[in-house]
């Protein structure tokens, strides 16, 4: 159990430490974005994906999504933020197509 436990620690932090890396998948697109207004940055992306994981407490779920054309994103897994109130209508192996705001990969909305 232990061991198990530790495992899937030892697994949420190489996903977190790839989510990190990820932020620069977004800073090509950022780069090209300046100069224009903050507006801008606060639209929201649609994106097709399977719930991998969902960790309530940190109000966090892992999801393996389709390729993101309009942001340049290849499918990948990778953590999204969300609330506790949208996360409670998912469950693990759910396929869903949310909205989320790039900038800080955080699901809006939920279709
Ligand atoms: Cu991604």
């Amino acid at each position: 159990m232990k061991t198990l436990l530790l495992a899937s620690a030892i697994a949420l932090v190489s996903l977190s430490a790839q989510a990190n890396e990820m932020t620069g998948h977004g800073s090509q697109e950022q780069m090209a974005d300046m100069g224009h207004d903050q507006a801008q940055e606060q639209q929201l992306t649609t994106a097709t994906g399977e719930v991998r994981k969902l960790d309530r407490d940190k109000g966090v779920a892992i999801i393996a999504h389709e390729p993101v054309p309009a942001l340049g994103w290849p499918a990948m897994v990778m953590p999204f933020k969300m609330s506790e109130e949208a996360m409670a209508s998912l469950a693990e192996g759910d396929t869903i197509t949310f909205d989320f705001s790039p900038d800080n990969t955080t699901i809006q909305a939920i279709h």
